[in-house]
């Protein structure tokens, strides 16, 4: 029987369910409460860091207060709700977010004033959570963002992992890893829900029973069994009551200990069994865009769809709807195909657990699911092989059988005696082993399929899912232009620019209507607006100038050009083209009179990204970008006219740092290999220029700002691959420029050519995959225009501001907007202040 107050209790459950005022006693009182109870601190013992603990478990008092009257107003209402799926959450800090979230930032600040602590500095103490390698696991913190801020009843689900994406240090310019234990001390974010868990089972057998009425129905029992246990994050929207969930799931064991072992003496083996069981949520892959087919990540991928829809389910269940409401009151939006096995997962417990005929069950999955593709790169497209799985998921894997056997049959009927188009898209990739189709499961058992940008979507309809397009006659496949959060992203990372744009638009509503960005357009021309617009760029850049001085002792000039490329370090996205040009500006600069470089343009070329640990090439790329740094910013002859910098450990909070601060970023991918990028559209909407392939989002970031504020070169998707072709049959041409470049490495101008050796190789034998020798002339014609437009002050301010001013489309709020009206079909729910 359920538990309930007596009534004469009633007005206490009240008090302490209504938020608290937000004032200043108020603050300080939570404050001094957590600080002394919670953290067993004292007046004459405190630091900075015990503060920013005091500061956020205040913050998360109030967090919680809105937290629970959504939930219980959602439960009252039962609105339809999207559950977003994602193995990735680059959450970064959570302090400012939520301070701004909650309109409390200037009270809290303040209050902690008047005790002797700067915000500021508290602000600094937090560790990142960071539990995703770059944009599709901070693409799902915005979309986290901006669910909440438009009310809708959204909750997101994830792993807790216990490390995050590796810390990277950078010894004798070599990239090193190093733990990211973040939980180490605390983590003030998260609510421990112990009483919300599930058993997961893994490996054991599948029992087939015949029913006395014929019927045949299989029972997966045995095996192993853990323990999935929820961790509730509350995303707060910004200026509304709408605070969602973030549920991350940690494994346990399932029983503490074989007592029988235990007792027997034999404790090693007891223990095991626990560690093995927690290990599965143990560590983050941090690989990015590419897959690798370990036996621990199908765990993980199938602890958390197994934990998560038990939870959908049971929420599902308390309403008593017929089995055919599933899909009405439930959206599950699967980000990439990491968390595909939800859908075996589901048809498995429809018809396994409840029953339900195969066809009932199939409906209801595919109505459910809805699935986005962010990569059409072949090696990031996720195959199991077919004995891992039968191993891990025996029953998944006849489900997979069946659902493949079923949709090809279906297939056959449409293109009768096509046997090659069904090899092509069978779930089932022939080979030793087979293996499963993650993508061809993900396109089948859901209702939608959408790529993250315009040619991106193209191309996954018209290069890699062709046959899928043909069969469904493409009413399965959609576009969703990513977005970012313009609260993080203008709002918190650069406050001068925030505070600028509302005094000049007369009011702040753009941070939640981007839409309004595009009334800056009037003020172009205006000189006072140009001045102050240049005057807070430069203000950036001497942060981020004083940054790079704490971090690497060099002494970088505000007044050079800021040219960035921040990004995980990948031969597709060209860091490597990068530092070549750099190596051809120098060996221009080394041949000029000082008269001559006296009337160039300074530069400083900023890179810093995170390579996977295995990922031999790009961490040549590193160690090349920090060797040649090191010559030139040491080489007297230069100066401040070209300095190279690398920013060791690139992460959410110091992308804060550096983003507002960039004059020219550079995302520069083989044309069709970036789906979308969402860091091209940070760095537009703070005012800094894009230098740029027509790729991904930069080619729609063009049509929106204009064609004249970007600098676009190289060769377009379409050329791509008859280019590929004839490298494949003839001796490539290499471009005399990047001749000379190549030259310089190999005399070792940048120390030992021998350790360089395997990177030039990609370009003389390696067949230059991705196209340097052929873009390189138009990407170094592209910089000397940049260079160009950045003498004329002027101009350059009218370019920044132009920038920022249109960068309206790309909102996350658009693109959620999109995704609840196109795809998802749910509505806003908006939360009222307090309960009745
Ligand atoms: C990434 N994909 C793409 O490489 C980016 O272009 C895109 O901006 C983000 O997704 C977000 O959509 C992946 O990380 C993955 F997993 F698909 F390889």
């Amino acid at each position: 029987p359920r538990w309930l107050p007596p009534p004469e209790t009633l007005h206490l459950w009240k008090e302490f369910e209504t938020p608290e005022p937000a004032e200043i006693a108020a603050i300080q009182k939570s404050f001094l409460r957590h600080v002394t109870k919670t953290f067993a601190r004292t007046a004459f013992n405190m630091d900075n860091f015990a503060s920013y603990q005091g500061t956020a478990y205040s913050l998360r008092d109030r967090l919680i207060d809105k937290w629970n009257i959504t939930q219980q107003h959602h439960t009252r209402e039962d609105p339809k709700r999207v559950y977003y799926l994602s193995l990735e959450f680059l959450l970064g800090r959570s302090l400012d977010s939520c301070l701004l979230s909650l309109g409390v930032k200037d009270i809290y600040k303040k209050a902690l004033d008047e005790l002797g602590f700067r915000l500021e500095d508290l602000i600094g103490e937090e560790v990142d959570a960071a539990l995703g390698n770059g944009g599709l696991g901070r693409l799902a913190a915005c979309y986290m963002d901006s669910l909440a801020t438009l009310d809708y009843p959204a909750w997101g689900y994830g792993i807790r992992y216990n490390y995050g994406i590796f810390k990277q240090l950078i010894v004798d310019g070599y990239q090193t890893e190093f733990p990211d234990y973040w939980l180490n001390f605390g983590n003030p974010w998260e609510i421990e829900r112990l009483d919300v868990s599930y058993e997961v089972r893994f490996r054991g057998y599948v029992n087939k029973v015949t029913e006395e009425d014929g019927t045949i129905s299989y029972v997966w029992e045995g095996g192993e069994k853990v323990v999935a246990v929820a961790y509730d994050v509350p995303i707060p929207g910004y200026g509304t009551m709408n605070t969602i969930n973030i549920r991350l799931w940690s494994a346990k064991p399932a029983r503490e200990f074989d007592f029988a072992m235990f007792n027997d003496g034999n404790y090693d083996k007891a223990v095991e069994e626990q560690k093995s069981a927690e290990n599965i949520t143990s560590v983050l892959y941090p690989n990015d865009n590419h897959m690798v087919g370990k036996i621990l990540r199908l765990k993980q991928q199938y602890l958390f769809v197994c934990a998560t829809l038990q939870d959908a389910i049971r929420r599902f269940k308390k309403t008593n709807r017929p089995w055919s409401d599933f899909p009405y009151q439930v959206s599950i939006q699967l980000n990439d195909t990491h968390p595909t096995l939800g859908i075996p997962e589901l048809q498995r417990i429809l018809i396994d657990e409840e029953g339900l005929s195969w066809d009932d069950a199939w409906d209801i999955v595919t109505k459910t699911f809805s699935f986005t593709n962010h990569t059409v790169l072949p090696e990031a497209l996720e195959r199991w092989a077919v004995p891992l799985v039968q191993d891990l998921l025996p029953r998944h894997m006849m489900i997979i059988f069946d659902i493949n056997l079923f949709f090809l049959q279906k297939v056959e009927k449409k293109f009768p005696g096509d046997r090659d188009r069904l090899r092509r898209m069978s779930i089932i990739e022939e080979g030793h082993p087979q293996n499963v189709r993650m993508a061809f499961l993900a396109i089948v058992g859901s209702h939608t399929v959408n790529g993250v940008a315009e040619l991106h979507s193209n191309l996954i309809k018209n290069v890699i899912f062709t046959d899928f397009v043909e069969y469904y006659e493409g009413n399965k496949f959609t576009n969703v232009t990513n977005g970012i959060t313009p609260r993080r992203w203008l709002h918190q990372c650069n406050p001068a620019l925030s505070d600028f744009i509302t005094q000049k638009l007369g009011s702040d509503s753009w941070v939640k209507d981007l839409e309004q960005l595009k009334k800056l357009k009037e003020f172009v021309d205006d000189p006072a607006v140009q001045k102050q617009w240049m005057a807070i760029k430069r203000q950036n850049k001497v942060r981020l100038a004083d940054y790079i001085h704490s971090i690497t002792s060099i002494q970088v000039s505000p007044d050079s050009l800021f040219d960035i490329q921040v990004k995980r370090i990948h031969e597709y996205k060209r860091q490597f083209m990068n530092i070549l040009g750099v190596i051809h500006r120098y060996l221009r600069l080394k041949k000029m009179t000082p008269e001559q470089k006296a009337k160039e343009v300074p530069r400083l070329v900023v890179f810093a990204g995170k390579s996977a640990p295995g990922y031999f090439i790009a961490k040549l790329v590193i160690k090349l970008i920090n060797s040649v740094g090191e010559v030139i910013n040491n080489d007297p002859e230069i100066g401040d006219v070209l300095k190279v910098v690398f920013i060791p450990n690139y992460n959410v909070s110091l992308a804060e740092i550096i983003i507002p601060a960039s004059d020219i970023s550079q995302h520069i991918s083989t044309a069709g290999t970036e789906a979308s990028g969402t860091s091209n559209m940070k760095f537009v909407l703070n005012g800094g220029i894009i230098l740029g392939t027509v790729d991904g989002a930069n080619i729609e970031i063009g049509e929106e700002i204009g064609e004249d504020n970007i600098f676009f070169f190289g060769v377009k998707a379409d050329e791509v691959e008859d280019i590929r072709h004839l490298n494949r049959y003839r001796k490539i041409e290499m471009d005399p420029d990047l001749r000379n470049v190549l030259d310089a490495i190999e005399k070792g101008t940048f120390g030992d050519p021998k350790i360089f050796e395997p990177l030039v190789a990609t370009l003389t034998v390696g067949g230059d995959y991705y196209l340097i020798s052929k873009d390189f002339a138009s990407y170094i014609e592209a910089q000397a225009d940049a260079d160009e437009a950045y003498k004329d002050k002027v101009g350059w301010a009218k370019k920044s501001i132009l920038c920022t001013a249109g960068m309206s489309k790309f909102s996350s709020d658009r693109s959620i907007n999109e995704y609840a009206e196109k795809i998802w079909k749910i509505k806003p729910c908006s939360v009222p202040a307090t309960l009745p």
